[in-house]
């Protein structure tokens, strides 16, 4: 097991449910605050006009601003912008576009709350413009593979979450196909980090997450669920996004805005088998949830 904390997020390398050997009194202060505090809850905030979930509806300023102030109240630990729509699909938007559609929400947000806000990016443009106005967090669904965003990286001290996707984002649904899709992945995450590695970007600033509804089909979503904790392997935080997606409308049969039961389910197995951040739409639910998980953990072996 191992903790760390970077840029105020505490990590524990194990999984967070499931106490120490000795009892929660006899912890130190850190260890306490890293079981009961350390799974994240990550906000969604796209504004692309074609969000599959809320599409357009944070598009316009003010309402994203909102939307933020609700997500704060309801006690969300990280804000993530998305400018670019990765659904299954969706055609490219241009480095301008994107840069101003995220820049002046990071910089509105940077300057009236104290918020810890990501990027959901995967242009290097995009990556340097929001480390220079405070971003804390790049998220990067193609992993750092797009030209230049290594070098962007390396010259920050930003978090990074890598994530798997197969194919991109137009075709990546058609037929998705692996020899075996957790070891698939792991051996990307290699790669991953030890591209970043060579960059000198160092294992401290990474977390991972596989990439549900990335290339995979409903099988490959459950597998990758399952048997999430064997994602641990590589001694990195992990991140899990799940809500609201297909992999959930599809076993269930339930439009887009009917899967809150599916999202906190998949939340909560993610965050059973070691996941440090859940990135939804809902977060006051998600952070119940989580609070429930914490408490019942004091008495779990
Ligand atoms: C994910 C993401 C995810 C990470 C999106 C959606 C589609 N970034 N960006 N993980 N999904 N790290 O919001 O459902 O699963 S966009």
């Amino acid at each position: 097991m191992f903790i760390y904390k970077h840029r105020g997020f505490i990590f524990l390398n194990t999984n967070r449910n499931v106490m120490p050997e000795n009892s929660i009194k006899e912890q130190t202060d850190q260890a306490k605050l890293t079981n009961l505090n350390n799974v994240q809850v990550m906000g969604i905030l796209n504004v692309t006009p074609d969000s599959f979930s809320d599409g357009g509806k944070f598009a316009h300023f003010d309402n994203a601003l909102k939307q933020v102030e609700l997500m704060e109240e309801n006690g969300v630990d990280i804000i993530d912008i998305g400018g670019e729509s990765t659904r299954p699909g969706a055609v490219d938007v241009n480095e301008k576009d994107e840069v101003a559609r995220v820049i002046p929400l990071l910089k509105a947000i940077k300057s009236r709350f104290n918020m810890r806000v990501s990027i959901d990016t995967s242009k290097a443009v995009v990556m340097s413009e929001a480390i220079a106005y405070g971003a804390d967090m790049i998220n990067d669904v193609r992993a750092l593979q797009n030209e230049g965003c290594l070098d962007v990286i390396a010259q920050s001290d930003v978090l990074v979450c890598l994530m798997h996707m197969q194919g991109m984002p137009r075709t990546m649904q058609e037929n998705p196909q692996y020899k075996n899709i957790i070891n698939d992945i792991i051996s990307f995450f290699a790669e991953r980090i030890e591209s970043c590695a060579k960059k000198g970007i160092k294992k401290d600033r990474l977390i991972l997450d596989p990439g549900f509804g990335f290339g995979k089909t409903l099988e490959h979503n459950y597998q990758m669920l399952g048997q999430f904790s064997l994602f641990k392997k590589l001694n990195l935080p992990l991140l899990a996004g799940t809500s609201r997606k297909s992999m959930l409308g599809n076993l269930l049969n339930r439009d887009v805005n009917q899967r809150l039961a599916g999202s906190l389910t998949t939340a909560i197995v993610a965050v059973q088998q070691g996941a440090s951040i859940i990135r939804v739409h809902d977060v006051a639910e998600t952070v119940d949830a989580i609070k429930i998980l914490t408490a019942v953990a004091q008495y779990q072996k």
